[in-house]
């Protein structure tokens, strides 16, 4: 491979590259439904619209390309930012949404369907604005795009280091495809990435393993930026995680199977924000729900809201549905797969594949597979019970169904933008940081007109007595919620 010879741009500069642009007038059609569920948002175009204050920033996302994101999307562009956007999910894009967002002018890199290679292709587009410079901020949505900068990074080091490329080691087929992706980059630009971060004032991160990832750099001490926890302002995994995962579980299942759910046993995997949304929702539905769980805490959670808590295995003889959110790998591993009862669906609802083994059903020799219809695949195995796998074990809510509703997702985008603004103003040193209580409030606060909801008001001896401002801060930063 001749290194960093002759080539001009590290990607091909097209304008966009989504499924249809003419599917724009129906993708706005829904972005104006879902501004009116999106309050936050809103009054935050009507706040900061004027002053622009991310003037001058390119700001890189990856993140499900949503009807929801395309509001989001449009109101960083209103606060001044210009943007390159992709899916975080090959299955996630609602491709009238992406539509509409590319024909305003945004370079949008999405489409439902994609391949791995397309996927990962997509990012480093989304990363790459004219004449190959990176973005000054991501917007992240479970770490992939600021993955991809430090490994490149981590490659472009080892590379001046010792002259020489290393081999592709790995097995696993998404990092073979993100590692030849790197390798063609440098052949381009020996330094690209290098430049990329010393550029990037830092990221926003959505989702609970997102920010997982960030912490081990930062333990590690290989975090290349600043980060910021968006997953854990309150009014972001206490809502978007529960709430929303309450109604668009349920979502997902019913477009891919039209199964009824009331008098069915549901073992969701894992009792955290996300399993507890989905195990209220299936309950709600008339479900019998079993939870599994590794943490103390949680199961006692799940069984003093008198849900049943056992492990997979003695669960598997029953569980008519399956759903993994644990944001774990090998959840549900093949030989439990084997075992379960005859129609059983299986599904994961947590940000990676890895929670159910697909690669490993994928390969078994002994096992059919067919497609039924898009994201729903039936496999049956030697013993004549057949299993549905949704969405090929990617987020069933999102590869399924549309994703959570606009007016929750509106309280987590909201966040995103304080920390666009955060990060774009502070400038803060390499570090993880969270929205201040303050903030976080504030946030809840312009979702609660839209409701109907009045607040009560502290009297001045009440703020006294709880000492406290009258205005809030109302809790201590250890409070749980
Ligand atoms: P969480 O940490 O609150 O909950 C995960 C729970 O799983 C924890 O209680 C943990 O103890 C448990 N767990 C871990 N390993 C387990 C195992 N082997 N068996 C059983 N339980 C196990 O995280 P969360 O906020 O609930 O997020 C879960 C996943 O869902 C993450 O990947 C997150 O990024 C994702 N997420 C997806 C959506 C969506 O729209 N699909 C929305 C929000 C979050
Ligand atoms: N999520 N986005 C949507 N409609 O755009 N729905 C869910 C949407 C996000 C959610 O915030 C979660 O943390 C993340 O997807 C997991 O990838």
């Amino acid at each position: 491979m001749s290194i960093g010879k002759n080539i001009k741009s590290i990607v091909e500069e097209i304008p966009y590259k989504i499924k249809d642009i003419n599917l724009a007038d129906q993708g706005r059609k829904a972005i104006e439904m879902a501004e009116k569920e999106m309050p936050g948002l809103m009054a935050v175009r009507e706040k900061h619209g004027k002053e622009k204050p991310l003037a001058g920033y390119k700001i890189t996302g990856s993140l499900h390309m949503t009807v929801e994101t395309a509001v989001l999307i449009e109101t960083l562009k209103e606060l001044g930012a210009d943007i390159r956007w992709a899916s975080c999910n090959i299955f996630s894009t609602q491709d009238y949404a992406a539509a509409a967002v590319a024909s305003t002018g945004t370079p949008v890199f999405a489409w439902k369907e994609e391949t791995l290679e397309e996927y990962w292709w997509c990012t480093l587009l989304a990363l790459t604005f004219p004449g190959g410079r990176g973005p000054d901020l991501i917007v992240d949505d479970g770490g992939d795009a600021t993955l991809l900068v430090h490994m490149g990074y981590e490659l472009e080091e080892v590379y001046s280091k010792t002259g020489q490329i290393p081999d592709i080691e790995t097995d696993v087929e998404e990092e073979r495809v993100i590692e030849t992706l790197l390798r063609d980059v440098l052949a381009k630009d020996a330094m690209h990435w290098h430049k990329v971060a010393e550029k990037l004032i830092g990221v926003s991160e959505e989702t609970t393993t997102g920010v997982h990832r960030l912490m081990q750099r930062e333990e590690e001490g290989t975090l290349l930026f600043a980060a910021f926890n968006v997953n854990d302002s309150v009014t972001k995994s206490k809502f978007d995680n529960i709430y929303g995962n309450r109604e668009s579980l349920a979502d997902g299942i019913k477009r891919a199977t039209d199964v009824m759910i009331a008098g069915k046993v549901v073992v969701i995997c894992g009792y955290g924000d996300v399993g507890k949304g989905c195990a209220t929702s299936m309950r709600g539905y008339g479900a019998r729900v079993v939870t599994t769980e590794v943490d103390p805490i949680n199961a006692l959670q799940a069984v003093m809201e008198g849900y049943e808590v056992t492990t997979l295995e003695k669960a598997l003889p029953e569980g008519h549905i399956f759903v993994t959110a644990t944001g774990n790998r090998d959840v549900i591993t093949l030989d439990h797969m084997r075992k379960m009862k005859d129609q059983a669906i299986v599904c994961n609802i947590g940000h990676f594949d890895h929670e159910i083994q697909v690669a490993q059903l994928n390969a078994a020799p002994d096992i059919k597979k067919e497609n039924i219809k898009p994201q729903v695949d039936r496999y049956t195995f030697p013993d004549d019970h057949q299993i549905y796998l949704l969405a090929e074990g990617r987020l069933v809510n999102l590869g399924c169904a549309t994703g959570h509703p606009s007016f929750v997702m509106s309280a987590s985008f909201t966040n995103q933008i304080l920390a666009q603004l955060y990060l774009a103003k502070e400038k803060p040193k390499i570090g993880v940081y969270r929205l201040p209580k303050d903030l976080d409030e504030e946030v809840a606060r312009l979702h609660l007109e839209k409701l109907g909801v009045i607040l009560t008001e502290l009297t001045d001896s009440q703020a006294d007595y709880l000492n406290i401002p009258k205005e809030g801060p109302f809790k201590s930063d250890h409070y749980r919620y």
